[in-house]
């Protein structure tokens, strides 16, 4: 082939993880670029409900989905030998904090050896591929510096953080051992309507929409004090991209910079539907977790000056957004 046609050719991204938030939002914008888009799914008994992510962003016919699971490392190997994918995006995991301290040893299968796996299978199968390990703010748990960007020191704080420590560092590794383009992205919490409704946000803006609609008078909470960076997966996904369209692979700390309480995000989604917060939140100690991380405050100056990115979407828009579909999705339940 010459290489007028490879100019033309698109290229090929494999997504793990592409049933979830961010794999749907990424399947999106990568099938915007010209990409095709080829994913991993593991197997479900009720496999139609796996797609509903993709589906709500109208792309679930666009993409090409494998059977496959990040702890079996022999689908994996298979997957990508036959894709031959130019991009790989690692974003499957066990991805709940408070079930990691239920199910620790999952976690870790899953969360710190399925990287592994990952990259084992890229090693053998494309060792030219580039590489986007999905790495959290939930590394630097008990901050150890006020201002947390790619240097600051990590102390994870529950099972699901320690498991990504042990995969950004094996990303590293891979990357100072075999030359591989291997990129991670510390995010810090990034939502969307299409969000688990187990995460605090999604559970706030369903919460409220059940309020407001006459289908609840509660909403239970833990420990509305703790501190978060929210940005959008929209925004985010781009940022993944962005990574590795760089020459030299790297890692990038990607955040709005600006950090609130659970608190003050429960005030805009309350607010946005004209319910008072105070009327109806619950707090429950059941909800609060066995070790916390309080307080996070991001320092994303070298993704703006490396990669050129910004957030587009605010707290109060997204919040808002989140309750105007739960609203519509509840209304017409
Ligand atoms: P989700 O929980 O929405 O998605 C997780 C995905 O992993 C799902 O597609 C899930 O499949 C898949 N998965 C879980 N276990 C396996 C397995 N054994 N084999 C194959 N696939 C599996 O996460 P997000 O989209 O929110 O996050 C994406 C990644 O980014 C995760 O690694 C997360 O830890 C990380 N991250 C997320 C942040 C955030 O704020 N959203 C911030 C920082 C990092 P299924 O649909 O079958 O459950
Ligand atoms: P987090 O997100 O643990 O930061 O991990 P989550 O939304 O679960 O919790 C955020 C904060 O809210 C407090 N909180 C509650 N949380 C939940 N889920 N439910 C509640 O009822 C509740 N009440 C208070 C929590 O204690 C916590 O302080 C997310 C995940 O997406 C990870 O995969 C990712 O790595 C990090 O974000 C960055």
């Amino acid at each position: 082939m010459d290489n007028g046609c490879i100019a033309f050719m698109s290229k090929r991204a494999l997504i793990t993880g592409i049933t979830g938030q961010d794999g749907a939002y990424l399947s999106k914008l990568l099938l915007e670029k010209g990409y095709e888009v080829h994913g991993l799914v593991r197997r479900s008994s009720t496999s139609e409900v796996n797609g509903t992510r993709l589906r709500w962003l109208g792309v679930i016919d666009d993409v090409n989905l494998f059977d496959g699971d990040l702890t079996d490392l022999g689908s994996l190997i298979r997957i990508i030998d036959d894709v031959q994918p130019q991009e790989i995006y690692n974003l499957a995991a066990q991805s709940f904090v408070k079930s990691s301290w239920q199910q620790p040893l999952l976690t870790a299968n899953v969360t710190a050896l399925g990287c592994l796996h990952v990259l084992e299978a890229m090693r053998i199968a494309s060792p030219h591929a580039r590489f986007y390990q999905a790495s959290s703010s939930e590394m630097f748990g008990m901050v150890r510096e006020p201002v947390q960007n790619e240097t600051t020191p990590f102390y994870p704080r529950s099972p699901y953080a320690a498991a990504k420590v042990y995969a950004h560092w094996m990303a590293v590794n891979y990357r100072e051992s075999f030359g591989m383009h291997a990129s991670s992205g510390i995010l810090f919490n990034h939502e969307s309507p299409v969000r688990g409704i187990e995460f605090v946000t999604r559970k706030v803006t369903d919460g409220v929409a059940r309020i407001k609609l006459g289908k609840a008078s509660e909403l239970r909470l833990g420990n509305i004090n703790a501190r978060r960076d929210w940005g959008h997966s929209q925004d985010y996904v781009r940022a993944m991209w962005l990574m590795l369209q760089q020459d030299e692979p790297g890692d990038y700390v990607i955040a709005t910079e600006r950090t609130v309480t659970v608190a003050d995000m429960c005030r805009i989604a309350f607010e946005h539907a004209g319910l008072e917060m105070d009327r109806h939140i619950v707090i429950d100690p059941a909800l609060f977790r066995p070790a916390e991380v309080d307080f996070l405050h991001a320092d994303a100056s070298k993704a703006r000056a490396e990669l050129g990115w910004e957030p587009a979407i605010s707290l109060e828009e997204m919040i808002r957004e989140m309750v105007d579909v739960d609203l519509e999705r509840i209304a017409s339940s």
